[in-house]
């Protein structure tokens, strides 16, 4: 596996390439050009100025999250072929600069969903959470107003103020969107992209829905192993791949993360490793990355990717804010830091378990 952070590019993000070169085994960085809209075309110059910032820091890119994913190629909207055809554009010019995993969603209107972004934790922390009960007490147009408060001045990815401004129309855009349709219309878009995804050896690796259940009556369908093994099997190419994020996945308790993990064997091409905290199976927040401080059980999560062979980029998910840290919720220096830290020792020990054969 190839340790990674997640990082947003200068103008966005309070975390420099600098500090997160000195995070011990951290060779990479997963990125994206964050001003983009979906739909928009990403030039060749715009992806090498990139690359040439984050290798000038003695970092690689080792893959984008996200090029995001239009609403009419996920509603099926008549104008849907135009967007694939950007879509595919871009990654064409993102395999010409030699970059070759994509991190995608495929959520209607909101991206993950948290109900609060600093929930209190005794020691101090604050942490994200959400809570089913504040979601089913909210009309989704306050949804964005209820947050935004806490984002510490940062645009959070998948809640852009001009994005959030049109939910109303983006709800409808939905109304006749159900799970079959969505799923649909994910396989058309696979399918229209695979040949440019093989001639660049580009992986695609999609983000799971979260929380993984439908929220606001939304549908949502990357949320458990059935659903994303069909996906697998619906377009049976290795570059159809997935984004195995514990956190997301791991809301949902009856979904087995390591047996998961385990089956979509060969399949999991990027991995956001977390852990979460419930209070209840509807209320949870995002714990800090050791086992002991939630609920996973974060040894047999890596064991099975490292049993399964993964060697794409893993990267730590969302922190805690600590230390008087000011930055994008979830997306702290020290929190991730220490996270990472905790993956590689974890990935150490099961790496030498294994081969040592005790
Ligand atoms: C949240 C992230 C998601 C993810 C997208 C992928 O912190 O994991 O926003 O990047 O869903 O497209």
């Amino acid at each position: 596996m190839k340790m990674t952070l997640r990082w947003y590019g200068s103008a966005y993000d309070t975390v420099t390439l600098e500090q997160i070169r000195q995070i011990p085994g951290v060779t990479g960085v997963i990125t994206t050009l964050y001003s983009k809209q979906p739909g928009d075309l990403w030039t060749r110059e715009e992806i090498r100025a990139l690359k040439d910032e984050v290798e000038a820091s003695g970092l690689k890119i080792e893959g984008i999250e996200s090029v995001n994913v239009s609403d009419a190629i996920k509603t099926g909207s008549p104008d849907r072929d135009k967007d694939i055809e950007t879509y595919i554009k871009c990654l064409e010019n993102l395999g010409e600069e030699d970059i070759h995993l994509v991190c995608y969603n495929f959520m209607p209107v909101f991206d993950w969903t948290r109900t609060e972004l600093a929930r209190k934790r005794p020691d101090g922390s604050t942490v994200l959470a959400y809570t089913q009960e504040a979601v089913d007490n909210l009309d989704p147009e306050k949804m964005f107003d209820s947050i935004a408060g806490d984002m510490n001045g940062t645009v959070m990815p998948g809640w852009e103020p001009e994005r959030m401004a049109k939910v109303k129309e983006l709800f409808e855009l939905y109304k006749d969107i159900d799970n079959e349709k969505l799923f649909e219309n994910l396989v058309y878009f696979l399918k229209a992209i695979m040949p440019v995804c093989n001639k660049y050896d580009i992986k695609m690796a999609i983000h799971p829905d979260d929380p993984a259940w439908s929220v606001f009556g939304l549908p949502r369908i990357i949320i458990n192993k059935e659903n994303i093994l069909r996906l697998t099997h619906a377009v049976d190419d290795v570059h159809n791949g997935v984004t195995f994020c514990s956190g997301s996945y791991g809301t949902n308790l009856n979904n087995d993360l390591p047996d998961m993990i385990r089956s979509l064997k060969g399949r999991i091409h990027f991995a956001h490793v977390r852990n979460l905290k419930f209070n209840t199976p509807l209320d949870f927040e995002e714990a800090a990355h050791l086992s002991s401080d939630g609920t996973f059980d974060m040894y047999e999560i890596i064991r099975a990717l490292y049993e399964t062979g993964f060697d794409g980029p893993i990267r730590p998910d969302h922190g805690r804010m600590i230390w008087g840290e000011v930055a994008m919720p979830g997306y702290g220096l020290y929190d991730r830091a220490l996270g990472a830290a905790y993956i590689n020792g974890l990935w150490e020990a099961v790496e030498k378990a294994e081969t040592r054969g005790f």
